[in-house]
């Protein structure tokens, strides 16, 4: 294989707040405990783990009706994850943070953002995350996530990292979307983010859905980050999640999608969250988020 094999650094966001459901937080354990490390080395990276980001175990729930739950704290780790991944990928390495809640997406892609100014996101979710304060009904930060990177929302999460660099939404695809809130229709409308909903896969197949997501994300930027909620898949496949949504991509699909990212080589970051183990069944989501992460990163059958 000629590929460069980029040295990785693995960072864990125990962060259960955005979700407000807890054991999301126990996903970078499972996530190792799936063999992550061994699997990398065998495809011959150079991988070193960070460990995790300390999050306060010790918050009071919010008042009932709270639309930023947890704000402040979803924000403090947000931001030293920031930190953690510019540092990283500072060095030439090629970070993989382990969620965690889909609220750890605006500390990592602030962080690629610091590094690659034209960046190319593409987003692996049952849901879009494109909520704000104004539109949520949960609360919850983790269905915020994407707006906030792209700069809508409350403050103190939009201007996590500074706001020089910024995502762009033409440079941004969503895939596998199937729960979508009235504001968020709206939302993805008037930015014009790319939506690939699971009646496009339906209809088209992943692999031409991946063909025209990852030529859209490639298009006028310099690299693109992998944003993989494991609530995109199935919950047959990936029971360990606690928003699950019925009628996702299979394991196959998803699997031969990134088995496309990784032949296209556009990959700078990546994010694997919402693996609840807790809810899940003999760790069955972590072992597959490990198989997506092993064919992201080159794996292949023969
Ligand atoms: N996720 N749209 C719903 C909400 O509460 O805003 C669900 C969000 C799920 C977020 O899965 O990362
Ligand atoms: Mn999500
Ligand atoms: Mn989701
Ligand atoms: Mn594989």
């Amino acid at each position: 294989n000629a590929v460069k094999k980029t040295d990785i650094t693995v960072i864990g966001v125990p962060l259960h707040y955005g979700a407000d459901r807890k054991g999301v937080d126990l996903g970078p354990d499972a996530i190792r405990g799936a063999n992550l490390h061994e699997r990398l080395h065998a495809l011959g990276y150079a991988v070193e783990d960070a460990g995790d980001l300390r999050v306060d175990r010790t918050l009071q729930p919010p008042a009932p009706g709270e639309k930023l739950k947890y704000l402040a704290e979803i924000a403090r780790v947000n931001k030293e994850l920031y930190a953690a991944v510019a540092d990283h990928m500072g060095k030439g390495r090629f970070p993989l943070v382990l969620g965690g809640d889909h609220s750890i997406a605006i500390g990592t892609i602030k962080g690629v953002l610091s590094r690659v100014k034209r960046l190319g996101v593409i987003w692996f979710d049952a849901h879009t995350d494109v909520n704000t304060e104004a539109t949520t009904a949960s609360g919850n930060i983790h269905g915020m996530s994407l707006a906030a990177v792209l700069g809508y929302g409350h403050p103190d999460l939009v201007s996590i990292g500074g706001t020089d660099a910024k995502l762009r939404p033409e440079n941004v695809v969503i895939i596998g979307a199937r729960s979508v809130d009235p504001g968020e229709r709206a939302f993805l409308k008037e930015k014009g983010v790319k939506v690939f909903t699971m009646h496009d896969i339906d209809k088209h197949g992943m692999k031409q859905v991946m063909e025209d997501a990852m030529a859209i994300v490639a298009d006028g930027t310099d690299g693109v980050h992998l944003s993989l909620d494991l609530d995109s898949m199935d919950p047959g496949d990936a029971p360990g999640v606690g928003t699950p949504v019925t009628g996702g991509m299979s394991y196959r699909e998803c699997h031969f999608a990134m088995e496309l990212l990784y032949e296209r080589q556009l990959l700078v970051s990546a994010e694997v969250v919402e693996v609840n183990p807790m809810l899940d069944h003999h760790n069955k989501t972590a072992v597959a988020a490990v198989e997506l992460i092993g064919s992201a990163f080159g794996e292949r059958i023969l």
